[in-house]
């Protein structure tokens, strides 16, 4: 029998429990095996009804001194087969391959009801797999069959196959699915003798709507306090400034709950509840602070010479100039676009932040929702500098 190491904590992707290795479970997934029962844990922490699933296998209690190493694998006395399949001893999701060995980090994406969140992760995900991941010398792969289901189904089959919109996300009373993060595992590196380094990253598509209330923000506290890096969507269609001065284009309807003031306060109330951090302490954890659709501000910017109207320039290492130059663009903007109060809110309650525009499909989609073709704008950036924040890629002042 193989044995790994086992000294540090692992965090549950799903539940974020931490647990060391020999903590794990593991889960006989043999398809002939006859003991197959309900889980109630999984269906539980899932949202979901009676499920049935393969048998759940604990490790073997060790008494006495402390154990160095953890078995690769658990023998089920049913079917006599070995299971190397690790779930979480809390919630039983089914864990990444060498979870131990491999670094996570937890990027969540937030922001109101329609700002563009699920638009942002399908084609902030293609890029990287197709463009900016060569650039970067990053490989990115889908972790796990649930990640690689959610992925082609709610993602890539609607808007890179069939070219339509995407869905409104339901909230999280409603779909369980939208708790369960899309697991991508990075490998850094390998070029020029460097050495390889391997990161699991869990994206996590909330609904809007679940954003505008402290109820149903609380259901997602873990997952938004313990990132590793946040990156809030603000939609500039939502902004008085922006829509007085569109005039060629059908407009969504003003949605006074999705108000980036009303998110941005409900966001820093939860990290003052969950992390118990007071009034005058900024918030440390990076934040992108991100406007989407900015293919719709042409009109709206009387400058050509606008970093938001530029494409991105980086190359191996992210262009930390550029970067500025735009988020003091976006900075002035919102000055007067949104509010001077936003503004100084941000500054005064975030210690880490930086604006960034993006646009996820390039054009509008048309009325019937088809997208004629997807030709995303500077999407990796708001990632790349919350990667940078987290010393995974370098950054370089020209
Ligand atoms: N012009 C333009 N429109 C976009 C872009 N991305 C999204 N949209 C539009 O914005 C709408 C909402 O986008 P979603 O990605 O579904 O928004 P969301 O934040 O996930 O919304 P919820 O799931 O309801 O919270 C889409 O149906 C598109 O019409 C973009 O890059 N450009
Ligand atoms: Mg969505
Ligand atoms: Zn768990
Ligand atoms: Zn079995």
């Amino acid at each position: 029998m193989a044995f790994t190491p086992s000294y540090h904590k692992i965090t549950c992707p799903f539940c974020f429990a931490r647990f060391s290795l020999q903590e794990t479970y593991f889960r006989c997934i043999n398809p002939s095996c006859p003991d197959i029962g309900p889980d109630n844990e999984y269906a539980l922490r899932r949202g979901l009804g009676r499920i049935r699933m393969g048998r759940v296998l604990l490790p073997e209690k060790k008494r006495g001194m402390l154990t160095l190493t953890t078995p690769n694998e658990l023998f089920c006395n049913t079917c006599k087969e070995y299971s190397t399949t690790r779930i979480c001893p809390t919630c039983h999701f089914e864990l990444p391959s060498n979870i131990a060995q491999t670094e996570q980090k937890v990027i969540a994406i937030i922001g109101g009801r329609a700002t563009g969140k699920s638009h942002y992760i399908a084609s902030l995900i293609h890029s990287l797999m197709h463009s900016v991941g060569q650039n970067f010398d990053i490989t990115v792969s889908i972790l796990g069959d649930d990640s690689q289901v959610r992925w082609t189904r709610d993602f890539y089959a609607p808007l890179f196959e069939q070219r339509r919109v995407l869905n409104p996300t339901l909230p999280s009373a409603l779909d369980a699915q939208v708790r369960s993060p899309i697991i991508f595992r990075l490998l850094f590196g390998g070029g020029n003798g460097k050495p390889r380094r391997a990161l699991n990253l869990s994206f996590f598509d909330t609904a809007g709507e679940d954003m505008t209330s402290h109820a149903t923000l609380s259901t997602y506290s873990h997952y938004i306090c313990d990132a590793d890096g946040i990156i809030f969507l603000l939609d500039p269609l939502q902004m008085s400034g922006v829509r007085q001065k569109i005039t060629n284009q059908t407009l969504p309807d003003l949605d006074r709950a999705a108000a980036p003031d009303n998110i941005v306060r409900a966001l820093r109330e939860l990290f003052e509840r969950v992390k118990n951090i007071s009034a005058t302490q900024k918030i440390k954890i990076p934040v992108a602070f991100t406007l989407s659709k900015i293919d719709m501000l042409a009109d709206s910017l009387d400058d050509p010479g606008s970093p938001l109207l530029q494409s991105s320039t980086h190359s191996g290492t992210l262009n930390l100039n550029d970067l500025q130059s735009l988020h003091t663009d976006i900075q002035h903007r919102l000055y007067d676009w949104l509010s001077p109060n936003f503004y100084k809110y941000i500054h005064e309650h975030f210690a880490n932040y930086q604006y960034f525009g993006v646009s996820s499909l390039g054009q509008p989609p048309d009325t019937l929702g088809h997208i004629s073709s997807v030709s995303p704008r500077r999407v990796e950036e708001p990632f790349l500098w919350l990667l940078y924040k987290n010393n995974l890629i370098r950054g370089q002042k020209a």
